[in-house]
């Protein structure tokens, strides 16, 4: 390979299939108990925890390399306070001024979910990931950004894998429309909202809908063309 970069050796230790067999199932139970959660406690969770978690997800790979991503970390209540109340203020629309079409409506019912927010400002912690649609160089040059949105949903992925690895639990919470969150938190006009995490321990008695997973039929087709 050739290419800018120097290159550095990669790790080629191999582990045993057992081994490998125990990890891939313990990762499994692991990611098997998370649930997106609506009801979150005030306790505080120290930032570092938030900031390792960003840490992770910023490992994504990313089309060229571009890491076109931002989290912003917001834990001021008077910030979560005017987030919740523009979040209120389109959602009320969506769900009570005939703005979301019926389809969608009735896609939602079974969750129970309604206009009010009030984990918004019941989570110590908002994470809100922007998208870059482009990059601005620290000199003002713009580079073209590649795959972003599908470079920052992995990166949204590993963040809310290594929040629930840490015993935190979130929400994956898309308000709609989101450009609030541009104009309240001052974000640059290379940046759009992708997803907003409210982020911290489950309340107490905290429950979560009785959802099923797909079965691995479901989801996995193996195509051989050997039998
Ligand atoms: N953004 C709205 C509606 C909503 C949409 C989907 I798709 C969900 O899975 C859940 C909610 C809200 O946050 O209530």
């Amino acid at each position: 390979m050739s290419g800018g970069y120097a290159s550095v050796p990669y790790k080629t230790e191999r582990r045993s299939f057992d081994e490998m067999t125990d990890r891939s199932r313990s990762f499994l139970d692991l990611m098997n108990d998370r649930r997106s959660i609506r009801d979150f406690s005030p306790d505080p969770v120290p930032r570092s925890l938030i900031e390792a978690a960003i840490s992770t997800a910023a490992t994504a790979p990313s089309g060229a390399h571009r890491q076109p991503w931002t989290f912003v970390v917001v834990g001021d209540p008077s910030l979560k306070a005017r987030i919740r109340t523009a979040a209120e203020e389109e959602e009320q629309q969506n769900y009570e001024g005939g703005r979301l079409p019926p389809e969608w409506r009735d896609a939602l019912a079974p969750l129970g979910t309604d206009w009010q927010k009030p984990y918004l400002e019941t989570a110590p912690w908002l994470v809100v990931l922007f998208e870059q649609r482009y990059t601005v160089k620290p000199d003002g040059e713009t580079l073209k950004n590649y795959y972003v949105k599908e470079s920052v949903g992995i990166a949204a992925g590993l963040f809310v894998a290594a929040l629930h690895n840490m015993g935190l639990a979130t929400l994956t919470h898309t308000p709609s429309p989101m450009a609030f969150l541009t104009r309240i938190l001052e974000r640059p006009e290379n940046e759009r909202p992708s997803v907003l995490f409210p982020i911290g321990f489950p309340a107490e008695g905290c429950r979560v809908p009785d959802l099923q997973r797909k079965s691995l039929d479901e989801v996995m087709v193996v195509r051989d063309d050997s039998d």
